[in-house]
């Protein structure tokens, strides 16, 4: 390791103006905010630039296994205070600032996050590439440099409306176009077969192309000099591709063309479950992971290597199946472009891949039709089959002839059209299959992947997810961080486990009361951000209770709200005293898929009931629905550490893992939940006293399924539920129109699919369990304080941990 630089307030300063006239035009007292952001930016990149030119130097210098993390999304959240705290810039970038009379804060608030990413997903590889530069592993990020990232929310007379998010017209000053590394990537066309000098070979033909041009965003580790990099590619046309037709005199059809090409990286699909099969999402798809893996073979043979010696210095880790059109790619290039033999090729692709898995809904698993696959990319679709039947050979030598199971097992599904199974593919291909908790990782063994388990049971491993401590707890939670540190050093930064050497402290009455002091600030914090971001408030004194999270019906945001719905008409109908509601804030946040209409709906629906019980003066303000629009990176950065109770409440068996119940339990909130995802072992390691567990468990859905659910049963024997159920179909949040939400209140009634009603009465007593604990602050503190102490475990660094031991068998390096 380098010395660590440092500069000086003084030099800081300097650089900061230099910036601001060099690059921006304009001086101090002319500039803008946003001048002063990007000028600040540049400052702070300069630093980081340094470093990253000593890495690369460095990991060239001793080539070492390479991680090679592929994913369509990374969602990144705002990079100006990431970078101030991993260089240790903090202090003084905010002394130069101050000595010229610019506020920081304001700069920070002109930065633009870039969202491109849909959720857990997108935000799980923004952790794991900021885990990977800080342990020092040698890797790359490969993605997608969406012009468009996730939509901005608004909401309109309560309900969800889309806008563009342009993150990039003001300025992109994170991040370096590498246009020498462009490639060009190819689609369409044909396949010809031919005969070289006895060896039947392969060629593609393809009909059209583009460039891919590499922007590298740098990704600092935390104070170790070391700073990784995460490659974005943009789609850009080609010169041959439209001169052609420019020369024909055919104006319009040329830029028409240049569009068409450019349109590959320009928006974002806001869909994170029930894929729709969108032409130019395989597009999208091909093109990342083509240009990433002809990056990596073309620093290979620049260094001289044989092609041989890929297994040895690459690994690809596939983030779900949306970057596993990879591996036909690569079997491509080895034996059409590299005279490679089959197996020679196929040898090397499968020691080269492992596939994360992060569903267990059968609609969320991606098909491609082969209609739409061959068309695009002809070639691919001819490996695929071919390892597909070489694949089902296997099958049968292991099974026998055991049609049902073949058909089961094929990579090539023939009902209702003839598509591609792309997790199978990844299974089959792939080293290593991982699901992101323990339960889902057995879950994936037992039910979805059930066959293939048996067939490779070697394959199988769990690698639970993580999140990163410095954006989630040092940087978003400072008030608690600082009293972390002064407890027990700030070793627990980048070693979380150390946060164990809090527990003792949790009987310390002095540290409980610092802590309350540090929420109670963080309410206030939240408070006057969504007053200035939404015009809304949080309740003074609050339970502040918090479902942030894309919105699903498996995730269940019906389920609390018929919570809140049961609380006010307990009071509006007299059965409760107004005087006996515990003061809560009950606060949501989430974006439904543009064409997830249901979504839509309970999206409606929450913001209605909000106008109502906000504005019941029978409340008494004890009763508050807070639901600001354009959940994103940002915002959760500042409700986690606000909340006092977090909502993980799936139906068992239906969330891979969740991180934001991470997040939360990290933070300092109880978590009333389910026994799902991570869920689980949250609780196996803060303790049953300390977590709300309600509902039934995934093999009590399994028998009731199995059984018939019938959600009927469930609202005529419970008194509670009917009330809050028929209150919602009588008008009462919709100005007495019925119509509005009876979409909502007969999927209840009706179908149900992830048995709201059943797990209602159960979660019901839990709410009342939570509001019982409240009221001895005392112990809910202490409850906090454990929740914060225990759970270390859930780092984005031992992810990567586990995913060197368990999968990638590479090292750090030195
Ligand atoms: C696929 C094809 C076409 C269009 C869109 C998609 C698509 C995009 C995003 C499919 C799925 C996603 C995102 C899935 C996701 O975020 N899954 C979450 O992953 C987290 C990290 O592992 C888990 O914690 C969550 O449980 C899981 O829901």
């Amino acid at each position: 390791m380098t010395e660590t630089r440092t500069v000086s307030t003084t030099d800081f300063a300097q650089q900061f103006l230099d910036h601001l006239v060099r690059d921006l035009g304009v001086s101090l007292a002319e500039s803008s905010a946003n001048d002063r952001y990007l000028a600040l930016a540049h400052t702070v990149r300069d630093h980081l630039i340094a470093r990253w030119i000593d890495d690369q130097a460095a990991q060239h210098e001793t080539p070492s296994k390479t991680v090679h993390y592929l994913s369509a999304e990374y969602l990144l959240g705002r990079q100006l205070d990431n970078g101030l705290l991993a260089a240790d810039l903090a202090e003084t970038a905010s002394g130069a600032l101050d000595s010229l009379g610019v506020d920081l804060d304001e700069l920070r608030s002109q930065e633009v996050e870039p969202g491109l990413g849909n959720g857990g997903l997108g935000r799980l590889a923004a952790c794991f590439v900021d885990s990977l530069a800080t342990i020092g592993v040698p890797s790359i990020g490969y993605g997608i440099r969406y012009e468009y990232g996730i939509f901005r929310q608004t909401f309109i007379e309560g309900q969800q409306v889309e806008q563009p998010d342009s993150w990039l017209t003001l300025g992109s000053p994170w991040d370096f176009p590498r246009p020498e590394l462009a490639q060009t990537i190819s689609f369409g066309g044909a396949t010809e077969h031919y005969d070289d000098e006895g060896v039947r070979r392969s060629r593609w033909i393809p009909a059209w192309n583009v460039r891919a041009v590499p922007h590298d965003f740098l990704v600092p580790g935390y104070r170790n000099e070391r700073v990784n990099t995460l490659r974005l590619w943009s789609a850009v046309a080609t010169q041959a591709f439209d001169l052609r037709i420019f020369n024909s005199g055919d104006y319009e059809e040329a830029v028409r063309a240049q569009t068409y090409a450019e349109n590959i990286s320009k928006v974002l699909y806001p869909e994170d479950s029930t894929p729709q099969g969108k032409e130019l999402r395989l597009q999208q798809q091909y093109f990342f992971v083509a240009a990433s893996v002809h990056d990596v073979i073309d620093r290979l043979l620049a260094d001289g290597r044989p092609l041989s010696d890929l297994p040895h210095l690459a690994i690809f880790q596939l983030n779900d199946t949306h970057p596993v059109i990879a591996v036909p790619e690569l079997i491509r290039v080895l034996t059409d472009e590299h005279a490679m033999e089959w197996d020679a090729a196929w040898a090397i692709a499968r020691r080269c891949f492992a596939y994360t898995c992060h569903t267990l809904l059968p609609e969320a698993l991606e098909v491609w039709p082969v209609d739409l696959l061959g068309r695009l990319l002809p070639r691919h679709l001819e490996i695929i089959y071919r390892i597909n039947e070489e694949f089902l050979d296997a099958v049968r030598e292991q099974f026998g002839d055991d049609e049902l199971r073949i058909r089961n097992m094929s990579i090539i599904a023939e009902h209702p059209v003839r598509s591609v199974r792309m997790a199978y593919l990844a299974t089959v291909a792939g080293s290593r299959v991982n699901g992101v908790a323990e339960l889902h990782s057995q879950l994936l063994r037992d039910k979805v992947l059930h066959d293939f388990s048996e067939l490779f049971p070697e394959k199988f491993t769990n690698v639970t997810n993580g999140v990163t401590p410095r954006r989630f707890l040092r940087l978003a939670n400072p008030g608690l961080s600082g009293l972390i540190t002064e407890a027990i050093g700030d070793g627990w930064v980048a070693d979380l486990e150390r946060l164990r050497e809090l527990e003792p402290y949790a009987d310390d009455a002095s540290f409980r009361e610092r802590f309350a002091a540090v929420k109670a600030a963080n309410k206030r914090t939240l408070d006057a951000v969504l007053r200035e971001r939404d015009g809304v408030h949080v309740g003074d004194g609050h339970l502040i209770d918090v479902m942030v999270k894309r919105l699903h019906e498996y995730k269940r945001q019906m389920l609390k709200l018929l919570h809140v719905v049961t609380t006010y008409e307990g009071v509006i109908s007299g059965r409760v005293a107004v005087s006996d509601v515990v003061p809560r804030t009950a606060l949501f946040g989430a974006k439904a898929a543009p064409g997830y209409a249901m979504a839509k709906r309970i999206i409606h629906l929450i913001n209605a009931v909000g106008s109502v019980v906000n504005t019941d003066p029978r409340l008494e303000g004890r009763l508050k629905v807070v639901f600001p629009a354009n959940y994103n990176v940002t915002l959760a950065e500042r409700v986690i550490p606000a909340a006092d109770l977090s909502e993980q409440i799936s139906l068992a068996g239906k969330e891979a893992s969740g991180t934001g119940n991470m997040k939360f339990a990290l933070n300092g909130a109880l978590t009333i939940g389910t026994d799902d995802g991570a869920n689980v072992e949250i609780r196996e390691l803060v303790g049953d006293d300390h977590f709300f567990l309600f509902g039934m468990a995934e093999p009590e859905v399994a028998a009731l399924e199995s059984a018939g659910y019938r959600p009927g049963d469930f609202y005529q024997a419970d008194a509670g539920l009917r009330r809050a159920i028929d209150l919602i179909a009588s008008g009462a949040f919709s100005g007495g129109d019925r119509s509005v939400f009876e979409p909502v209140v007969s999927n209840l009634l009706y179908e149900d699919r992830f048995m709201v009603l059943a797990d209602y009465a159960s979660y019901i007593a839990a709410q009342e369990r939570v509001d019982a604990a409240y009221a001895d602050q005392d112990r809910w503190n202490r409850s906090a304080i454990l929740n914060v102490a225990r759970t270390g475990y859930f780092s984005s660094d031992r992810s990567i941990r586990d995913y060197l031991d368990r999968i990638w068998h590479a090292e750090p390096l030195a």
